[in-house]
């Protein structure tokens, strides 16, 4: 007999149903890892948070129209096993999991994590194909050549980034170090700024004609308002709003393919659960909007 919604809690997974691997589309990894954060710590936490926030989810989205765990089986795989002897050797570990995953052509979905944990997944992705965009959401550019004496810290992973993939946007940047500032191609990156002048809508839309078919997004939470989402390592000001974020979402997705993504940076505020469960939210109308 079919379980009964409201007879039993919803199972620790990502939205509280777990695909069979055979038939998930999406397999999403959860990496508790952080250790080269350099203001709030915790992140590790957001692996946690987000799943068990996501468990308690209305599978029906009265936005897109349809029951999106049902378009979109998602497969949740157990935690993955921090290494912190250094970023290097967990971003290698991470690198050896998405590359099975894609492998078996299923959609990787890391939920961190601290954003260094993305490059895992953009390593892995560019050796089966290189012909990829990435469009990072985030309050900062990341694109320290590097930071307290590591390339592979969160404030370097866009410069990591650009190094492996020739295609990359930025958007809700605002807060760059002096250098990249000066070198930056400002039809690659969309800071706050010129989401506030042109509109959500219209700065999705650009990405969408200018990026190539296959698609990878690295979204740190930080590129939210905190008045929206709080529980960040890094907090900046002046942030997107949710809404504003799902309607670049659809203008990005148009006649693309999803290859990849993470989301990164929820730092859970003990007891404060709303932006736990916004992160949730987010990822799941994601899908549905990309898969949908
Ligand atoms: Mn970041």
């Amino acid at each position: 007999m079919e379980k009964q919604p409201l007879d039993i809690l919803p199972e620790y997974v990502l939205f509280g149903s777990q695909a069979s691997y055979d038939n998930a589309k999406v397999v999403a990894l959860p990496v508790p890892y952080d250790s080269t954060s350099s203001y709030r710590s915790g992140s590790r936490e957001g692996p946690k948070a987000i799943i068990n926030a996501s468990r308690f989810i209305e599978p029906f989205s009265y936005e897109l129209g349809f029951d999106i765990s049902k378009r979109v089986p998602v497969y949740t795989m157990d935690e993955l096993m921090p290494d912190f002897s250094s970023p290097e050797h967990m971003i290698d570990r991470i690198k050896k999991e998405v590359s099975l995953i894609v492998e078996d052509k299923k959609v990787p979905l890391l939920i961190g994590g601290e954003h260094t944990i993305a490059l895992g997944s953009l390593q892995a992705l560019k050796e089966k194909n290189a012909n990829i965009t990435v469009v990072q959401f985030d309050a900062h550019s990341d694109t320290y050549e590097e930071l307290n004496t590591t390339k592979y810290s969160h404030g370097s992973i866009m410069a990591r980034a650009r190094e492996l993939y020739s295609s990359v946007f930025q958007v809700g940047i605002r807060s760059i170090d002096k250098r990249s500032f000066d070198i930056v191609d400002r039809k690659t990156l969309f800071f706050i700024d010129d989401v506030r002048r042109e509109g959500a809508d219209k700065v999705g839309s650009k990405i969408n004609k200018a990026c190539k078919e296959n698609i990878y997004i690295t979204f740190d939470f930080d590129v939210l308002d905190p008045s929206e989402m709080p529980s960040v390592g890094t907090p900046e000001p002046n942030g997107l709003k949710f809404e504003e974020v799902l309607a670049m979402f659809k203008e990005i997705a148009k006649g693309k393919n999803l290859v990849g993504a993470d989301f990164v940076e929820l730092t859970p505020i003990p007891s404060l659960e709303a932006p736990n469960y916004l992160a949730a939210k987010l990822i799941y109308l994601f899908l549905g909007i990309f898969f949908g």
